[in-house]
C-alpha cells in the first residue's frame, strides 16, 4: 500500500550479517574437530572442499575488527557441533570451546550483538555412524545435551539463540541427513521422520533455553519460499495454497503451534509418509513456543497446478534443488515479471514485504531476517574497489520491503544480511561471492587470503549510521 507516512527503523534495531561455520571457518580438522556431514560430503571437484573456506577460524579478530568498523550491531554465525562434540556426543573438546568464548568476547568487547545458531547444516557424522542421526529417536537427546551445554556455557553473553537453520532444506537434501543423494523421492518419507525428530528437539531447546539463559529469546530459522499464484485460473490459487501449506507452513505451524496442519497432514498420510508420534511429542512442541520467528529470504517462486494423468501419479515427485514438482499438487514455474540472479534465483523484494506480513499474521511473533543477500561472480579489479552496485540495489530493495512491512504494524528485531566477509556457497564454491568483503582467493587457489573491502561496505556502514534513514 501507498502510504503519506512512513514509519523509521525503531532505534534497538539489529542491523547484522550472517554465516554459519562450515562455510566460513575452515580449520575443519583442527584442534579436536570431529567430522560433519559436510567435512564428508562428495564434492564436484571444480570447486572447493569446507577445509580452509575463509580462515575465519584463524583471523575471526581482523573480521570482528572490520565488523565493528562497518558498524554491525548484530553478527549471526553457527556453532560447529563437532568442535565442541567431536562425536556428537560424548567428550568435550576443550579447544572448541575456547574458541566460540574467545569469539563471543570479542563481539561482545565491541558492542556487537551475537545471535547463534545451533545447528546449521553441519550435523556430526559422529551420530550418523552411532545410529542414523535424525532418523532416530535418540537424536532427540543429543542435540538436546548439545544444546544445553551452549546455554550453560555461552548463555551469559548469547541471549539471541537459533534452534536449527533450514529445516525444511535439511528434509529434502539427503546428504545433510547423512544419506546418499540417489533416489531423493524414496528419501522423502525419511525426511519427514527426521522432520519430527528435530520440532520435538528444537522444543525441548526451547525449554531449556528458557530455564537456563537469563533474558534469553529463541526460534527456528527457517527459509520460508514465498510463492505466488502463476495466473488468477483457480486450479493456480489452489495450486499455491497447498503448497503454501506442504511446504512452507507445515513447519512454523509445529514450531510455532504445535500442530501438524490439516493439508500436510493428508499429504503426508496420502503418500504413507506420516512420521510415529510418541506420547507427549505434540504436547511438548505446544507448551515450549518460540519467542521470534527467523527466517531466510532469497527468492519467490511462481506455482501453477500440475493435474493428474496417465504419466503422473499421486506420489511423484520432481526435484532440482528442493521439490519443483508434485503430481496433483504444484509446480514451479519461472515468473516473467522478474530478473533473476546467474543462478536463477528470481529477484524480488515485494516477495519479502508479502513474506513478513504472511507470517505476522499467521504467528504473531516478532521476525529476525537471518539471510538475505546477492550471490555473484566477482573478482577484484586491477584499479580502485569492486563495486558492487547490484548487491547494494538488491539489498537496499529488500530492506525498503521490511521498512514497508514494519509501516503496516509487523514487529521486527533485526535485519541479518548473508554474508559479511565472502564465504564458501552452500553449493557452488567460492565462486558465487555474498560479502561485503572480498576474500582474496578463488575456488583452488588459496592466495593471501587477505580481506578488502567492497563499496557495499561503505554503503552499509552509512545506513547503519543513519539507522536504515538512508535506504
Ligand atoms: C541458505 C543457507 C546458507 C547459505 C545461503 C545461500 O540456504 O542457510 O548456508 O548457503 O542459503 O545459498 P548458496 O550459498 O547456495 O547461494
Amino acid at each position: 500500500m501507498q502510504t503519506r507516512k512512513i514509519n523509521e527503523f525503531p532505534e534497538n534495531f539489529l542491523w547484522g550479517s550472517s554465516s554459519a561455520a562450515f562455510q566460513i571457518e575452515g580449520a575443519a580438522y583442527e584442534d579436536g574437530k570431529g567430522l560433519s556431514v559436510m567435512d564428508v560430503r562428495k564434492i564436484d571437484p571444480s570447486i572447493c572442499d569446507y577445509s580452509v573456506a575463509s580462515d575465519h577460524y584463524h583471523r575471526y579478530k581482523e573480521d570482528v575488527a572490520l565488523m565493528k568498523e562497518c558498524g554491525l550491531k548484530a553478527y549471526r554465525f553457527s556453532i560447529a557441533w563437532t568442535r565442541i562434540f567431536p562425536e556428537g556426543n560424548g567428550p568435550v573438546n576443550q579447544k572448541g570451546v575456547d574458541f566460540y568464548n574467545n569469539l563471543i568476547d570479542e563481539l561482545v568487547r565491541n558492542d556487537i550483538t551475537p545471535i547463534v545458531t545451533i545447528y546449521h547444516f553441519e550435523y556430526p557424522q559422529g551420530l550418523i555412524d552411532q545410529y542414523g542421526g535424525w532418523l532416530s529417536r535418540r537424536s532427540i537427546d543429543d542435540y538436546v545435551n548439545y544444546a544445553e551445554f551452549l546455554f550453560r556455557t555461552y548463555g551469559d553473553r548469547v541471549k539471541y539463540w537459533l534452534t536449527i537453520n533450514e529445516q525444511d532444506h535439511v528434509v529434502h537434501m539427503p546428504f545433510r541427513l547423512g544419506l546418499t543423494d540417489d533416489d531423493r523421492k524414496a528419501k522423502e518419507k525419511l525426511g519427514y521422520l527426521a522432520n519430527h525428530n528435530m520440532c520435538v528437539a528444537a522444543a525441548k531447546a526451547i525449554e531449556k533455553c528458557h530455564e537456563i539463559v537469563k533474558d534469553g529469546k529463541i526460534g527456528p530459522a527457517t527459509c520460508f519460499e514465498m510463492m505466488y499464484p502463476t495466473t488468477n485460473d483457480p486450479a493456480d490459487m489452489l495450486a499455491w495454497m497447498d503448497a503454501m501449506e506442504i511446504r512452507n507452513y507445515y513447519l512454523l505451524d509445529l514450531n510455532c503451534k504445535g500442530e501438524y496442519n490439516g493439508t500436510f497432514k493428508r499429504y503426508l498420510e496420502d503418500r504413507d509418509m506420516f512420521p510415529e508420534i510418541y506420547e507427549g511429542d505434540m504436547e511438548c512442541m505446544k507448551k515450549n513456543k518460540p519467542d521470534f520467528l527467523a527466517f531466510n529470504y532469497y527468492y519467490s517462486q511462481s506455482i501453477s497446478a500440475f493435474p493428474l494423468d496417465d504419466e503422473h501419479v499421486i506420489g511423484d515427485i520432481e526435484f532440482k534443488l528442493l521439490p519443483s514438482r508434485e503430481a496433483g499438487i504444484y509446480q514451479v514455474v519461472k515468473n516473467k515479471n522478474l530478473k533473476a540472479t546467474l543462478w536463477g534465483w528470481e529477484i524480488d523484494d515485494t516477495g519479502l514485504q508479502l513474506t513478513c506480513r504472511l507470517l505476522w499474521e499467521r504467528y504473531h511473533l516478532p521476525l529476525l531476517i537471518t539471510e538475505c543477500g546477492f550471490g555473484n561472480k566477482e573478482e577484484w579489479p586491477e584499479e580502485g574497489i569492486l563495486e558492487d552496485d547490484n548487491r547494494i540495489d538488491y539489498l537496499s530493495k529488500h530492506m525498503h520491503a521490511v521498512k514497508e512491512a514494519m509501516n503496516l504494524g509487523v514487529e521486527f528485531i533485526g535485519f541479518c544480511t548473508w554474508s559479511f566477509i565472502d564465504l564458501i556457497s552452500g553449493h557452488s564454491g567460492f565462486s558465487k561471492r555474498y560479502g561485503f568483503v572480498f576474500v582474496n582467493r578463488d575456488e583452488h587457489d588459496l592466495r593471501d587470503m587477505a580481506r578488502r573491502k567492497k563499496k557495499s561496505f561503505y554503503w552499509y556502514q552509512n545506513l547503519i549510521s543513519s539507522n536504515g534513514k538512508d535506504i
